[in-house]
């Protein structure tokens, strides 16, 4: 579909969702209806095409009233039945307002928990709630322990910051490119497709399975899931072989590079491949590569995503370190570029961080469930830009507590999802399509505008509006409470000294912020202690850590059972878009892959459904074999909606919320299981 010709209007936008691309979008339209949602041919991402699965949604279910919630909602009956009757929003923000009146005056206000993510990553849409729950006092559920926090604790105790990644710009001059534990073909197609895809540098793919990404790259080392910090170990060990470590750099910039090296001795190649399973000689090749340099390493969020996850982050973040590749074009490091200083976002005042006191109340994702079923703690719970009864670990125990009829729930969405069948009130939220907000995307340094084209369905609402009518409604004055959207983004923008408006930067689309290649860390001043790299640190080892990364390994799973791999579907953004009829159609039905052995050791037969099981739960779907893993690894994509699933569950059923080692975080990537034929 391409529209041109008379009376069509093209404006551009931005897609927020929680993925590395950050594409900027053009829509067109004729007598203000949308005609189509598609790249913006200008753009370096996207270059006018949108990823499959948002090309899809955006141009249906997203335009769709009758896919969309579009009134507020009140439960009329069982809880968890999702039976609701439509309500006017004044009514609703009335009742919801006196209910946590009551709670905070009962229970206090710490029993209310706020549930919230990446839903959308638009800046207004995603901090400015924030004002609203720093005043209530509610206790915040740690958003990123979901997710990525296990590499945050680890950088920052090395680096100081975990949010200022290499500039994907800087490409040019590297030599080598490492991509450890992301698979961008599913989680940032765009990226890669054109920033890996035509890089001159060498690509090293790490990555249990032989992705898309990884089959696209020059090499691809294929570890054992967990035995990362031993392969970054024997990586080093080479390279001091070598005589390609940074001497002078680890000299002037590092700490505690001598207790590092003093573990190197044991781990070569040989006592690597027994522990990783990667052959020797071939750690022998990436490290001389990597170690020549300038190169760039990026680690994926998959990568942390075990118990030993921040020691992983930690030992694979030693290699640009020990080979000086910071503070120099097509050297560094990525985790996340979500700096928003380096954006020139304003984020404090965003979420008007005073308004929440000095320690405001926190839980890990990890005790979501066990929280949500404990009475004493947990009396009221708002859920927005999150569907956790898809996404959430311990899925059966999290619904049950869901289930509670004293527990007051509130949940904004744009669709009724598992989440929302849980709730006391449903509140329709309006898409990214329909308000006006900035994104900062964290791959690539750019500032977007996301700008309104269509009129919410309905009723619908702003995230924003939202809270600010629950504000009023709760009766608390405070004037962050009541900034408007657009105060909101001239105030962002007029504080960024960006020199836009909200309209000049609308009409540009999107914009490089900064405006120049930065080189990573290029004054080599650190925020830790030592103001330094803290290969060494202390303050890990007063929290209770080693000092230093160790070279360690996970243990292989027991005779019978495999380790369980669930990231990111090439079809779905986490949860969202598991609702799109086109997505489901392309995606298929639930299948878990398996190497052939492991299914011929089962006696698995073609077209037989498999029940994988743990002590958490079972679920019960296809299977296919790949020799694409590992021998003892399955993978079945996170994703799925469990109200669309025959057995009522996805992945997450088998998912116990063990913790990384730091952060509290998820180790969703160490699951494991059994696996049997359904007769
Ligand atoms: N097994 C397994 N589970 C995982 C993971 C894994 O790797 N494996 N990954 C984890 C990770 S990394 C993450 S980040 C989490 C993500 O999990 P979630 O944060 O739950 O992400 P989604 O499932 O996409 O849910 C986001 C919801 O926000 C809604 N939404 C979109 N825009 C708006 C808006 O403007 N306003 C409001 N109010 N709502 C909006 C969407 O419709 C959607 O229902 O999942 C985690 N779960
Ligand atoms: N299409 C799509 N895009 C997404 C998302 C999505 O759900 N769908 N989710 C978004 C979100 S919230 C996030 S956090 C990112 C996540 O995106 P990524 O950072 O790419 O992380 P994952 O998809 O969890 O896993 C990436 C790879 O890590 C590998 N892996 C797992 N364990 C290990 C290990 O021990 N060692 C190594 N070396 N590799 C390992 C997996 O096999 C997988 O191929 O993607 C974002 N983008
Ligand atoms: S989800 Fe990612 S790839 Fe798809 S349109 Fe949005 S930013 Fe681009
Ligand atoms: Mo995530």
């Amino acid at each position: 579909m391409s529209a041109s010709g008379e009376g069509v209007t093209t404006t551009l936008t931005t897609c927020p969702r929680d993925c590395y691309d950050s594409c900027s979008m053009a829509v067109t339209r004729r007598d203000g209806r949308i005609l189509q949602v598609r790249g913006n041919p200008e753009d370096p991402v996207s270059r006018g095409k949108l990823c499959k699965k948002c090309s899809i949604a955006y141009n249906h279910e997203w335009l769709d009233p009758g896919a969309r919630l579009t009134r507020p909602l009140r439960r009329s009956g069982a809880k968890g039945s999702g039976q609701f009757t439509e309500v006017g929003w004044d009514e609703a923000l009335a009742d919801i307002a006196a209910r946590l009146q009551a709670v905070i005056r009962e229970h206090g206000a710490a029993t209310i928990l706020n549930a919230h993510y990446t839903g959308t990553l638009s800046l207004l849409a995603f901090l400015f709630p924030q004002r609203f729950f720093g005043r209530l006092g509610a206790t915040e559920v740690d958003p990123d322990t979901i997710c990525n926090m296990a590499g945050h604790v680890a950088l920052g105790y090395m680096f100081g910051t975990s949010l200022q990644g290499f500039d994907p710009r800087t490409v040019a001059w590297s030599q080598c490119i490492l991509v450890w534990g992301a698979n961008p073909a599913a989680s940032g197609p765009h990226v890669q497709q054109h920033w890996l895809g035509e890089a001159e540098a060498t690509v090293v793919v790490i990555d249990p399975v032989r992705t898309p990404t990884a089959a696209a790259a020059d090499i691809h080392l294929q570890p054992w899931p967990g035995s990362d910090a031993a392969l970054a170990y024997a990586l080093l060990h080479v390279i001091a072989r070598e005589g390609l470590l940074d001497e002078a750099f680890l000299a002037a910039h590092t700490v505690g590079w001598e207790e590092v090296a003093a573990r190197l001795p044991e781990c070569t190649p040989a006592w690597a491949e027994a522990r990783t399973g990667v052959p020797a000689a071939q750690i022998e090749r990436v490290a001389v590569l990597y170690g020549r340099g300038p190169s760039l390493l990026w680690l994926g969020q998959g990568l942390q995503r075990q118990t030993g996850g921040g020691n992983i982050m930690r030992a694979c973040a030693l290699l640009p370190a020990a080979t000086g590749n910071f503070g120099r074009r097509g050297g560094g490091l990525l985790y996340l570029n979500w700096d928003m200083a380096q954006r020139r976002i304003d984020d404090a005042w965003l979420t008007a961080a005073h308004l929440a006191g000095d320690a405001p109340p926190r839980i890990s994702h990890m005790a979501l469930a066990s929280c949500l079923e404990d009475p004493a703690r947990a009396r009221a719970l708002l859920v927005w830009n999150m569907n956790p009864a898809a996404s959430s670990p311990e899925q059966a125990r999290l619904r049950r507590a869901l289930q509670r009829e004293d527990l007051f729930t509130v949940v904004l969405d744009l669709f009724p999802t598992d989440t929302t069948d849980y709730a006391d009130y449903v509140l329709p939220a309006a898409s990214f399509l329909e308000c006006d907000d900035l994104v900062a995307g964290y791959f690539h340094l750019a500032l977007g505008a996301q700008v309104k084209v269509a009129e919410p369905p309905g009723e619908a609402l702003p995230n924003s509006e939202i809270f600010r009518r629950l504000a009023r409604a709760m009766g608390y004055a405070e004037p962050e409470l009541h900034a408007s959207d657009s105060e909101l983004l001239e105030g962002l923008l007029a504080r960024s000294g960006l020199g836009e408006t909200f309209a000049s930067l609308a009409a540009k689309g999107r914009l490089a912020v900064p405006a120049e290649p930065a080189v990573q860390f290029a004054e080599l001043r650190f925020a830790t202690p030592s103001g330094r790299i803290e290969l060494a640190s202390g303050r890990a080892q007063a929290a209770g850590h080693p000092r230093v990364p160790l070279p360690d390994a996970d243990v292989r799973p027991q005779p019978g059972r495999v380790r369980l791999l669930s990231p990111a579907s090439e079809w779905t953004l986490n949860s969202s878009f598991g609702n799109v009829a086109k997505v489901r159609t392309h995606a298929g039905a639930s299948a878990v892959l398996l190497h052939p052995d492991d299914a011929r050791d089962r006696g698995l037969q073609a077209g037989v459904q498999v029940r994988l099981a743990n002590d958490c739960g079972s679920l019960t779907v296809d299977w296919q074999s790949s020799d694409a893993l590992p021998r003892g690894v399955a993978l079945l994509p996170k994703g799925r909606w469990p109200r669309l699933e025959s057995g009522a569950a996805n992945v997450n059923v088998l998912n116990p919320g063990t913790r990384t080692d730091m952060g509290e975080s998820s180790a969703v990537h160490a699951v494991e299981v059994t696996i049997e034929a359904v007769s």
